[in-house]
């Protein structure tokens, strides 16, 4: 079964879709968290962070790139921005498809809720 997000890269599903090349897919979240909330993901689905390979270096540094590119042109990289990747079930990951979140356009404020 694709994942949800191999769905989206391929076309099946309705995204927007700010970047795609023949590695990595980047599109809008659908529950944006800030004013710029962008998923950057791997076209071939690696589950999570805790799946990538060795042979994955390259990849996974074309994620950051793209990430960076897209920071720019939302205008958000001077001020700064948050990449996240949740993984599993105690990072709060919900889809088994390796993603960073792109987050930013306006303060971020703490990077973990207060809890202790
Ligand atoms: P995570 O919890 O790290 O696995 O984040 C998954 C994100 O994916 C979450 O912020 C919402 C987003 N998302 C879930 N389903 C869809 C979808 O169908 N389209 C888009 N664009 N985003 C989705």
């Amino acid at each position: 079964m694709p994942t949800l997000f191999e769905r989206i890269v391929s076309g099946e599903l309705p995204a927007k879709i700010v970047h795609q090349d023949e590695h990595v897919t980047a599109f809008r979240d659908i529950h944006p968290r800030a004013p710029t909330h962008i998923l950057v993901v791997p076209n071939r689905p690696i589950p999570t962070a805790d799946d990538v390979a060795d042979d994955d270096a390259l990849l996974v540094g074309r994620m950051f790139l793209v990430a960076r590119d897209l920071a720019r042109r939302e205008g958000i990289a001077a001020d700064g921005y948050r990449l996240i990747v949740n993984c599993r079930a105690h990072g709060g990951q919900e889809v088994p498809h390796l993603h960073l979140h792109l987050v930013g356009g306006e303060p971020l404020g703490p990077m973990l809720s207060q809890r202790r």
